[in-house]
């Protein structure tokens, strides 16, 4: 076909009506970028500091502009979070106990709402982002994924807006690495989205080799390490 008839305006009336695959729902961008918890508090000076987390901001700025759709998450903790060392009376940060719903790590007082910790960076520029989710808000259960709370099972609702919303390739950076991006990235992965995890915009907290670990987990099933 030569080009004058290739653009012609019968051409393009019929691509509509037969939704070829040059239309515009058939190339519709389905990718997400998650930009996972990057709050003052997981930044130098904050309460849970993971190391060099402040690193990824420009990071994360620089790859926002590449997506055309992207989530942020929160950690959105009340005061006396059952996740915190201070609800244990005798237990220190980072110690490990035993609740309802299995193991937790205990952490020091983190993000708490309305708290200057628990704000995103301030250099953290992303205002096409077009959701927010929030996690961990429940006093008695954390919630590390932004697809599940740490029983395993409560949703967190985000995987019915990915859905919805038919993104279903999912981009995840942020912090930390071995907690909220991993469990993050292995819950996407059982529930079917396409994910990769873009590793020079992550920071972990390696707590007992715990990032080495995550990333074996990450990799079995077949997280794509970039
Ligand atoms: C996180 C520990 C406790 C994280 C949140 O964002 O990785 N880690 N709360
Ligand atoms: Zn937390």
């Amino acid at each position: 076909m030569d080009d004058d008839k290739k653009n012609s305006p019968d051409r393009i009336s019929l691509q509509k009506a037969t939704e070829h695959p040059d239309s515009a729902a058939a190339v519709r961008d389905n990718r997400a970028l998650l930009v996972i918890d990057v709050q003052n508090d997981f930044c130098p000076n904050g309460a849970l500091c993971v190391p060099e987390g402040d690193h990824v901001v420009p990071v994360i700025n620089e790859l926002s502009k590449d997506f055309s759709h992207v989530i942020m998450t929160q950690d959105w903790h009340c005061p006396g979070h059952l996740s915190f060392a201070s609800s244990h009376p005798g237990k220190n940060a980072f110690e490990s106990v035993d609740l309802s719903y299995g193991q937790q790590i205990l952490w020091p007082d983190h993000c708490i709402q309305g708290s200057r910790g628990a704000e995103f960076h301030s250099d953290l520029q992303i205002t096409h982002c077009e959701l927010i989710v929030r996690k961990g808000y429940d006093k008695n259960i954390d919630s590390y994924s932004a697809f599940f709370e740490n029983d395993r099972k409560t949703p967190v609702g985000l995987a019915g807006y990915l859905r919805e919303r038919e993104l279903k390739r999912l981009f995840i950076v942020g912090l930390a690495t071995d907690f909220c991006v991993a469990y993050t990235a292995l819950d996407a992965r059982e529930l079917g989205f396409e994910v990769t995890v873009i590793e020079n915009a992550c920071r972990g907290l390696n707590v007992d080799g715990s990032l080495d670990t995550a990333w074996q987990k990450m990799c079995t099933v077949g997280v794509h390490r970039v």
